[in-house]
Order: structure tokens, then C-alpha cells, then sequence
């Protein structure tokens, strides 16, 4: 069970803890509430078809007790600036200040594989020395030249640990991302 905590618009509100947290970030639409939904086993993330409604910090805490944390998505093109500058601020402020921060899980649409407003948040997240998980949504709609494609792609990082490629609808490799995002928080007892 996970269980929603609080959400946060900026520093002077984040959850006050003392262990380590990982987050959840991709393009507004990527499937990241679902596949928090999939993780989670129950629907505590609102999916919905409209792009862009989720523009706040949410903390979650999963069966361990661990947190979670899942950022707005960015690259909303019917945003107005003023938001997407806002929600922009609010997310830079978060990975350049959060000292809980470990890892950054990066969904991207495995269809259309890493696009320029991700793979300048990735240079980002490196740039900040953030470890960062690439997840590959919506998994169930791969075909084979696809996929070759984007393995392709993927090649180019070499310093990235791990990337995983999920379906929530068809439940593939969500277990398994269970697993690693255990594996993160037991190997990082103490360790802010
Ligand atoms: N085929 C498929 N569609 C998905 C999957 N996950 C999400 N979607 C669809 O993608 C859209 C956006 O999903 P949502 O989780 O709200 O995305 P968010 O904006 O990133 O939180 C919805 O229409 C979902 O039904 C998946 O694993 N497979
Ligand atoms: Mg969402």
C-alpha cells in the first residue's frame, strides 16, 4: 500500500524527514500516474486524458515507509509561460536543493523514445550528479523497429545504471521496477 503524504508548491513546504527519497518525472501524458498507480497497486494518482492538470510536488509513502515523490510533468505545450516558468522553478529548486534526493526515475514514452525537453533534463539531473532510472511507458504498444530504435538511442548513455521498459495497462516489468526501487532504499539506509 502507498499512502499520499502532502503536496508541496515549493521548499518552505516539502515533507521534513530524515531518510532518503527517490522521485517520478516525465513529459505531461508520459503514464506517470498510472505507473505510480501500478506500483502502488491502488489508485492513489489521479490519470486522466488532459494533459498538464498535476502542478504541485506530491509526496507519497510506500508499504516500507519510504518515500516517494512525484513531480509535476513538464512540456505541457498549452501551458501559459507564467505557469511553465512557475512549475519549472518549483522543479529546479527541488532537484538543486532537496538534499533527501537520491534518484530520479525518468519516464519517457517508449514509442517516441527520448525527446529534446528530455534528454535536456537528463544532461540536468547528470549535471547535478543525480543518479537517474530511465523508464520507458506504455511499453504494450512497442513493436519491434521501435524498440530497436530506442535501444539504439539508449546506447548513447553510458553512465546511466539501469532503464526499464513498463506497460501499467499489461502489468510488464512493474514488479520488477518494485524491486529496484526496494533495492535503492535498502542499500541507502542512512545515507543523505
Ligand atoms: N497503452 C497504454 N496507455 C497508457 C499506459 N499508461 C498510461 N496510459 C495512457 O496515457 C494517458 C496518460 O496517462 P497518465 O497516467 O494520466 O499520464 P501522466 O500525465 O503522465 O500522469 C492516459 O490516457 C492513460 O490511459 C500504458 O501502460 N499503456
Ligand atoms: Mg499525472
Amino acid at each position: 500500500m502507498w499512502k499520499f503524504i502532502v503536496s508541496s508548491s515549493g521548499k518552505s513546504n516539502w515533507l521534513n524527514h530524515n531518510e532518503i527519497e527517490i522521485c517520478f518525472i516525465g513529459r505531461s501524458n508520459v503514464g506517470k500516474s498510472s505507473l505510480i498507480n501500478a506500483l502502488a497497486n491502488q489508485k492513489i494518482a489521479k490519470t486522466s486524458n488532459t494533459p498538464g492538470r498535476t502542478q504541485l510536488i506530491n509526496f507519497f509513502k510506500n508499504s516500507n515507509n519510504k518515500i516517494i515523490v512525484d513531480l509535476p510533468g513538464y512540456g505541457y505545450a498549452k501551458m501559459s509561460k507564467t505557469n511553465a516558468q512557475k512549475m519549472f522553478d518549483m522543479i529546479e529548486q527541488y532537484f538543486t536543493e532537496r538534499e533527501n534526493l537520491k534518484y530520479v526515475f525518468l519516464l519517457f514514452d517508449s514509442r517516441l523514445g527520448l525527446l529534446e525537453n528530455d534528454l535536456q533534463m537528463i544532461e540536468f539531473l547528470q549535471s547535478l550528479n543525480h543518479n537517474v532510472i530511465l523508464v520507458g511507458t506504455k511499453a504494450d504498444k512497442l513493436n519491434q523497429a521501435q524498440m530497436h530504435k530506442i535501444k539504439k538511442q539508449l546506447e548513447k548513455f553510458n553512465n546511466l545504471q539501469f532503464s526499464y521498459f513498463v506497460s501499467s495497462l499489461k502489468n510488464k516489468n512493474i514488479n520488477l521496477l518494485n524491486q529496484q526501487i526496494d533495492k535503492i532504499f535498502s542499500d541507502n539506509e542512512n545515507k543523505i
